[in-house]
């Protein structure tokens, strides 16, 4: 059994969830926010069975875009005064997966 951390943007949670729903795939959507931009994103709880995995990933990849964002220096660094606006790429998503000892429902 495995859990998929999966952070995505905003934009992007409400097609996750309904295409993680449909496949009968359990999982939980936390508000989160980025350490880098500050912003917030969306993270997904999915625990599945080892075989799903692979499925899983497939949906979150599906519907979770790449985006480029013009960050403010401001965002990024708290003394900015020197700091150079950029472009950063953000998403589709970044998913840890880790191993799950025990699925305990009372
Ligand atoms: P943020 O930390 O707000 O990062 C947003 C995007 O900014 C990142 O997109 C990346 O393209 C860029 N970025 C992050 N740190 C940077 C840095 N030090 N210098 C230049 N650019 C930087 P993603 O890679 O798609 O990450 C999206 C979100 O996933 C992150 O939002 C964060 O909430 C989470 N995340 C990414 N890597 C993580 C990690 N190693 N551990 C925990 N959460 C992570």
């Amino acid at each position: 059994m495995k859990m998929l951390m999966a952070i995505v943007q905003p934009k992007d949670a409400s097609k996750v969830q309904a295409a993680l729903a449909k496949a009968k795939i359990g999982a939980t959507k936390l508000q989160s926010t980025g350490g880098f931009l500050r912003e917030g994103n969306t993270t997904f709880m999915i625990v599945v069975d080892d075989d799903r995995v692979d499925q899983t990933l497939a949906i979150i990849k599906e519907n979770a875009k790449t985006r480029e964002q013009f960050v403010a220096p401001s965002a990024y660094i708290d003394n900015a005064a020197n700091a150079v606006p950029m472009n950063v790429q953000v998403g589709g998503a970044t998913v840890f997966v880790l191993p799950v000892d025990q699925f305990i429902h009372f």
